[in-house]
């Protein structure tokens, strides 16, 4: 697996914040599966880059500059999440797949995805027309497995 980045380690705390108003060492490092002494490293570097500001014993609180950068983070994870949703890719691949592209997506292809989300959802006959485009692709595939083309016939129609 790979190692969380710092881009993981703010979008975790930002949500982690959001949902309960704080954000554990211990709550950390289980949402992102690793050692809690790898959070206490990365919040010294957050700190140091002034995304948190870390109070040796009483924890820590997200900047604005931090809270900014985190939203915008857990903003990408859910537009991606939902353009694999809406494209058909099985609820199992998703989230794994979203790890490793969002941290190479920039704003252009982020925003130009945000809006074929809502091109698509503006008119659902477009999300049922692809995914049945999808199926018949998948069908033929089958079936061309299934009984492996004649060459001498299709040269000779
Ligand atoms: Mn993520």
């Amino acid at each position: 697996m790979r190692t969380p980045s710092m881009e993981d380690y703010l979008e975790q705390i930002f949500t982690l914040i959001k949902a309960k108003g704080y954000a554990r060492v211990a709550d950390i490092a289980e949402a992102l599966a690793v050692h809690p002494s790898s959070v206490t490293k990365m919040i010294q570097k957050l700190d140091k880059s002034e995304y948190l500001k870390y109070e040796k014993y009483r924890g820590f609180v997200l900047t604005s500059k931090g809270r900014k950068l985190g939203k915008r983070l857990v903003d990408r994870h859910a537009i991606l999440e939902d353009f694999l949703r809406l494209i058909g890719v099985p609820e199992t691949d998703i989230a794994q797949d979203v790890e490793g592209m969002e941290h190479h997506v920039g704003p252009e292809t982020l925003s130009a995805l945000s809006d074929l989300i809502q091109f698509m959802k503006d008119d659902p006959d477009r999300i049922a027309a692809f995914l049945e485009y999808r199926a018949r692709g998948e069908n033929e595939e089958r079936e061309e497995d299934a009984h492996p083309p004649d060459h001498d016939a299709s040269l000779s129609s």
